[in-house]
């Protein structure tokens, strides 16, 4: 059953694309040639994984979680004329603070990158006494101003919605802990300048009866416009006796106010199971940090980290997507609610 859902984002003809395979069971299918990213992709890095891609000039800039060989990871700008095949520079990102001077991260990962109005804005994993997020912004990509964190400590998995709601910047977080967190939703929060961050409400909780988003959740993707609500892809992790295992799961959130789930998926869209995903730095990670879109065609393209080793590429339209998460929808809690209790 297809259903005609819009997004209300940009055309992208040159959009990286493979149709469905055929006899395909499920929303979202794999690129055939991944991994896109392998392991020592430059000098002096061993892996570049859980990274975001954005539209720029005609062609497509990134900015990636690269682990050094020294085992820090830090973000490094990639360009790509076709936004599989990826040229990186060899110095991480040098960031500045509003006078201009260094202000660089102890460490920076899992980055996403969102335009919002004429500025794109990077928010990554930063070390702030402790896991917390970090927000950096820039025009050209050249000068990238570090602005304050959002948040006190502890707290991943941010992602900036693409637009202002009710004149405010929003901001999905997972709040944690410092270490690897075994718990975790997703809350929204606003700001009216990227300094004072309030109105935080609940949006998501993790999987009450369903094992494979159990432990936590976290947003992924920076959620996308549909006339059907803001299509949010995400990970979903669940504890196993041999460590955790993330998949990715999708939801539509309400338009005027995400804190609002009108509809999420009761099982992965995605789960780990080609090798470049079950084996690496740490097995079994499907992680998704970024999606591109057609409009005109309802394409959707999605980048994820793969085992904390690889970037891997997928694809699904917004019709297909928006028609299993409505038929494979299930109640988890208070969702349904605005999240303010
Ligand atoms: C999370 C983050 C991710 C990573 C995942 C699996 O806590 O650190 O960057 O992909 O663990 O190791």
């Amino acid at each position: 059953m297809m259903s005609n859902v819009t997004m209300l984002t940009e055309n992208l003809p040159n959009i990286p694309w493979q149709d469905k395979p055929e006899g395909y069971v499920g929303p979202v299918w794999r690129y055939s040639e991944n991994p896109i990213v392998n392991r020592n992709p430059i000098p002096g890095v061993a892996r570049i994984f859980n990274s975001a891609v954005v539209p720029y000039e005609g062609a497509f800039i990134g900015v990636f979680r690269a682990e050094q060989n020294d085992g820090v990871p830090h973000l490094y700008l990639g360009r790509s004329k076709d936004a599989i095949h990826w040229e990186f520079e060899t110095e991480k990102i040098k960031m500045v603070n509003e006078s201009g001077e260094p202000y660089m991260p102890r460490y920076a990962y899992d980055p996403r990158l969102v335009k919002v109005e004429d500025a794109y804005y990077i928010i990554w994993c930063t070390d702030f006494y402790g896991a917390a997020l970090g927000l950096a912004k820039t025009t050209d990509f050249k000068t990238f101003v570090r602005l304050d964190n959002p948040f006190i400590p502890f707290n991943r998995n941010g992602v900036l919605f693409p637009r202002k709601i009710g004149g405010n910047f929003v901001l999905l977080s997972r709040p944690s802990d410092s270490g690897h967190t075994p718990f975790g939703d997703i809350f929204v929060s606003e700001s009216p300048d990227l300094v004072y961050w309030g109105k935080h409400k609940h949006v998501m909780t993790k999987g009450y009866n369903q094992w494979w988003q159990s432990l936590k959740i976290g947003g992924g993707a920076a959620p996308i416009e549909t006339s059907e609500g803001w299509l949010l892809f995400y990970h979903g992790v669940t504890g196993t006796c041999n460590g955790y295992v993330y998949s990715m799961g999708a939801a539509l959130l309400d338009i005027d106010n995400p804190s609002i789930v009108k509809y999420r998926t009761k099982d992965f869209i995605l789960t780990p199971e080609k090798w470049y995903e079950e084996t690496g730095f740490v097995q079994n990670v499907v992680f998704p940090c970024a999606a591109l879109t057609d409009a005109a065609s309802g394409k959707i393209a999605i980048y994820y980290g793969a085992a904390d080793s690889y970037v891997g590429l997928a694809f699904t339209t917004v019709d297909e997507i928006v028609t299993y998460i409505k038929e494979h929808h299930t109640e988890n809690g208070d969702d349904g609610t605005i999240g303010i209790i």
